[in-house]
């Protein structure tokens, strides 16, 4: 197998994007079936342990306090809590358990209670995932310790769209944690979102900041806006100026990921619920491996377990790892 390259330039990725759409979509469906089992899909399930209230001004997220989008802040839930959902998690065939806490950053009295949470998850035999903000080298250790697989924090665009959507932390700070991670040794997990009202540029700039990290991230999360009313970015909602991401070019960013990151596992994230099964099944061949399960997001809905089941069904799609089946029903 060739060395996976880290020296991506932007004209080459930009090169990608350019192609025919099903030339890229063929390439990248070579490159998947040269590293991946292209019939397996990796299931994930997110949970969301600390909601609402976030002090960050993250224009696309309901749970930042600058926004009015009407969630309510929650505690940190109880350890007890967040496993009895894992074990019902891992019941309904999923492999990994994310958990997300609407922070800036965890403070360090949260952290023995996240550490019991990461031992308990890993106990049940599932892969621990965790997205909790900015994390300093010590939490980070912290977290390693305890035995957490994955920490996912998002680069979400290119670095110069990352501030017209979020003022209150730079892009250097993302990159700062991501590197304080992988010095953890924990694997990781870093993508981000189409649809904000970025240009094709920044798409390009978002996966060249990715592809030519000195490690590829080994999940990559590609989220499509669930424009979220209240929020900053929750106008994108219509087919208006500006308008939702046309279903072509968000398989194109899959697509191109894809190529420049043939390790990883591209995950389609966020936003399938409103994609038609064709767009779910083009993004799978264009080199998506990975998904969340289960009715919710964080506090989006989610297409449920069902509808997976039904839709991998169809496709003839089996979820990944020694996971059981997902469960029940059959295609029509
Ligand atoms: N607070 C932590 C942080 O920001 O790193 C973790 C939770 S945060 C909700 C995780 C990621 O979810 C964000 O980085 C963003 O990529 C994604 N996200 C949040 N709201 C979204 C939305 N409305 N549509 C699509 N993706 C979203
Ligand atoms: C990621 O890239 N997508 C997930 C996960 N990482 C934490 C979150 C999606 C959130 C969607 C909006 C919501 O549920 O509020
Ligand atoms: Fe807070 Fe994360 Fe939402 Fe930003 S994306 S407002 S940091 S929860």
């Amino acid at each position: 197998m060739s060395k996976t390259r880290t020296d991506w330039t932007r004209a080459e990725i930009s090169a990608l994007f350019e192609l025919p759409f099903t030339e890229l979509v063929f390439r990248a469906a070579e490159v998947h079936r040269g590293h991946h089992a292209a019939d397996e899909v990796q299931v994930c399930t997110l949970l969301s342990i600390k909601t609402g209230g976030c002090p960050e001004d993250c224009g696309y997220c309901s749970q930042s306090s600058h926004a009015d989008s009407g969630v309510e802040a929650t505690k940190l839930m109880d350890v007890r809590e967040v496993l009895q959902s894992a074990a019902r998690a891992k019941d309904s065939g999923s492999q990994r358990f994310c958990m997300g806490a609407a922070w800036r950053n965890p403070k360090d009295r949260d952290m023995p209670a996240i550490v019991e949470i990461v031992r308990g998850v890993r106990a049940m035999g599932l892969e621990t995932c965790m997205t909790l903000g900015m994390l300093t080298q010590e939490q980070a250790d912290q977290l390693a310790e305890a035995g957490l697989d994955y920490y996912n924090h998002n680069i979400d665009s290119s670095p110069e769209y990352y501030e017209r959507v979020v003022t209150t932390r730079s892009f250097a700070d993302r990159l700062e944690t991501l590197e304080n991670v992988r010095e953890a040794g924990i694997a990781v997990c870093s993508g981000g979102i189409v649809g904000m009202g970025e240009t094709r540029e920044d798409r390009v700039g978002f996966i060249h900041t990715l592809a030519t990290l000195p490690r590829h991230p080994e999940s990559v999360p590609v989220n499509a806006l669930v424009p979220v009313k209240g929020t900053a970015l929750g106008d994108m909602l219509s087919d208006t100026p500006p308008a939702k991401i046309d279903d072509i070019e968000f398989v194109r960013t899959v697509a191109v990921a894809r190529i420049c990151m043939p390790q990883s596992m591209v995950r389609l994230s966020a936003g399938r619920e409103s994609m038609s099964e064709v767009t779910q099944a083009l993004c799978f061949l264009a080199g998506a491996n990975s998904i969340f399960t289960g009715d919710t997001l964080l506090t989006a809905p989610n297409a449920g377990d069902d509808e997976d089941a039904a839709l991998f069904a169809k496709l003839g799609l089996t979820p990944l790892s020694g996971a059981e089946p997902m469960r029940a029903v059959e295609a029509a």
